[in-house]
């Protein structure tokens, strides 16, 4: 039984049948995971399919009610089972991390709400116990996108979908490390060479200039992540759960 998104939307057409030459793509064609789209509008009871309304308390733009989402959120359930866990992409809610990406790929599958307009009335998301998820510190004009972050990044891990499974535990990010830099041929390109140490054959050297690479990278671009690392040096994972 292959891993399993849903995506609950007002704007089903952004999510391709196909995910053309991408990685998730192919996966998709081999079926090792599916994705199906609900359409929430289709949940909207009056005759002008009405799924959002004024904010209460004043302010600008709309809420997208309760209800509607409420009925989108029982079919999905209903279908899935409640095994499947329920998130909503949001720029509140907690940072999208490698080690909850790494559960969610190992669990059944996915259901992911994405909010339109200015987001989703507070109660249907008590009320169904959703996961809140953001993928960074910016805003996007609909959840639709960060749910297809979330996908990609747990498709890749299903196993079968990468070319090795060495590709994941080598990752450094996977010790908590931004990656080393790469490099191929030619050896010089445009005046530039490929480090002497990466064609030496010495693979205890090329370790640790790369681990030193990582370390050095880290510490300039993300002193979160350097001190994370530094705190818990051992744990294989990485980040702060
Ligand atoms: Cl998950 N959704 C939206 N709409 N904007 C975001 C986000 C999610 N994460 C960062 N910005």
């Amino acid at each position: 039984v292959p891993w399993r998104a849903v995506a609950l939307t007002l704007f089903p057409d952004m999510f391709p049948g196909s995910l053309g030459q991408s990685l998730a793509g192919q996966a998709l064609e081999d079926g090792r995971w599916s994705l199906e789209t609900v359409d929430i509008r289709g949940f909207a009871r009056d005759k002008h399919r009405t799924v959002d309304d004024t904010p209460s308390g004043g302010g600008a733009g709309m809420v997208m009610r309760p209800d509607v989402v409420d009925l989108a959120v029982r079919d999905v359930r209903s279908r899935l089972g409640g095994d499947v866990p329920l998130i909503y992409m949001t720029p509140r809610g907690r940072p999208l991390s490698q080690n909850r990406v790494r559960e969610l790929a190992e669990g059944p599958g996915v259901a992911v709400l994405c909010g339109r307009y200015e987001g989703v009335d507070q109660r249907v998301l008590d009320a169904h116990n959703v996961e809140e998820i953001s993928i960074g510190d910016y805003v996007l004009s609909g959840g639709e996108v960060a749910a297809l972050v979330l996908m990609d990044a747990c498709v890749r891990l299903i196993p079968g979908v990468m070319g090795s499974d060495q590709s994941h535990a080598e990752e450094s990010f996977e010790e908590g490390l931004l990656e080393y830099p790469l490099y191929t041929r030619p050896q010089e390109w445009e005046g530039r060479t490929v480090p002497d140490v990466l064609l030496s054959g010495h693979h205890a050297n090329i370790r640790a200039w790369r681990r030193e690479q990582a370390e050095a990278i880290t510490r300039e671009r993300r002193p979160d992540l350097w001190l994370a690392f530094n705190a818990a040096p051992e744990k294989s994972g990485c980040e702060e759960n």
